[in-house]
């Protein structure tokens, strides 16, 4: 191709691409960790498009994934500063900041997802939003994350005695780390961007996760053995920076408000469909799972973490009021 052809054609490109979003007076800056085509990532999208939509084409969403803004724990920070205006983030690396965010990412809180929905889409997920204002932050919705388990490159774990000394990455959370420790094994927090050559290299022994994250990461390719223990089921939570949200109108942070609302049963679909899809393929690549494991060992050694954790009247009110939760 001659230079001045190619030019025109990379102009072209960029032209293209940046369209949609040149009609927008605002375009969102959004993050998240995981790659296109991610459940996380097309419902934020499709998000942005309600927000088009319920604004009569002013706002607009332009979704940075693959980490593209930064890792976790840094994008946070520049969401609280104001230059990333939405992220898609775990609940796990707010927990060191946001108190009320350790309540359900405690190991074992939830009985199933189906508890889990009844208490985040209820009032005590509503009072967990709200709690992200007093951190120059605005909670949106949560999305799912169905269960994490642990997966290693060294063996099947059938119990928590197998598990004894072995190093696993969690989130940067101290309350994960404390979970790791009271099952007898190590905790390294680590950004999720360095776990695949930490296990490749055996820095670690493995992480925990979910279907669609060990597959996604390829995590499963460097840890074959994948326990299902279930401890956490954490949610997923959408963001927005204050600094944004005081700079838009009373309408307009409604529509972003119900956008955010609209498409948690579309991330959920998503979700369900991508967990059997992951599930299949990693078996399929030779992920040996082990699922005939009791998890009742595993809930009692939890006890020293919620009394870590889980210290004021506050705290131990939602804890209480989680259980009591059909
Ligand atoms: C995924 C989650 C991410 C991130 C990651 C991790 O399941 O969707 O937001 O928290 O786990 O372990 O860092």
């Amino acid at each position: 191709m001659k230079k001045q052809t190619l030019i025109a054609a990379l102009l072209a490109t960029v032209a293209s691409t940046g369209m949609a979003f040149a009609e927008c007076e605002v375009t969102l800056k959004s993050s998240d960790t995981h790659p296109d085509g991610y459940p996380t990532v097309e419902a934020v999208k499709f998000m942005g498009d309600e927000l088009k939509a319920g604004t009569g084409g002013r706002m607009c969403v332009e979704v940075f994934h693959s980490a593209q803004l930064g890792e976790e724990k840094d994008t946070i920070e520049q969401t609280q500063f104001g230059v990333i205006d939405l992220n898609r983030v775990s609940l796990g690396p707010f927990n060191n900041i946001i108190p009320e965010t350790q309540i359900p990412s405690l190991p074992y809180i939830f009985r199933s997802v189906e508890h889990m929905h009844n208490v985040m889409d209820g009032p005590i997920g509503e009072e967990i939003l709200a709690a992200f204002e007093a951190h120059d932050l605005v909670g949106l919705a949560f999305y799912d994350g169905g269960s994490r388990s642990f997966y290693n490159s060294q063996k099947p774990i059938r119990s928590m005695e197998d598990l004894k000394g072995m190093k696993f990455r969690v989130m940067q959370s101290d309350l994960f780390v404390d979970m790791v420790s009271a099952v007898g094994a190590n905790a390294t927090p680590m950004p999720y961007g360095e776990v695949y050559s930490s296990i490749q290299t055996g820095v670690i022994d493995g992480a925990e996760n979910n279907w669609p994250s060990y597959d996604s990461s390829g995590h499963f390719e460097v840890a074959k053995y994948y326990t299902l223990d279930q401890h956490l089921i954490v949610p997923e939570v959408l963001v927005m920076s204050k600094k944004t949200w005081d700079g838009l109108s009373a309408e307009d942070q409604a529509a972003v408000r119900k956008a955010a609302k609209d498409s948690v049963p579309v991330m959920r679909d998503l979700w369900a469909a991508r967990e059997k899809e992951s599930e299949a393929k990693v078996i399929a690549a030779g992920a040996e799972v082990i699922t005939d494991i009791d998890k009742t060992p595993f809930i009692e050694a939890m006890v020293p973490v919620y009394e870590k954790y889980v210290t004021s009247d506050k705290l131990k009110d939602m804890v209480a009021r989680i259980q009591a939760t059909e």
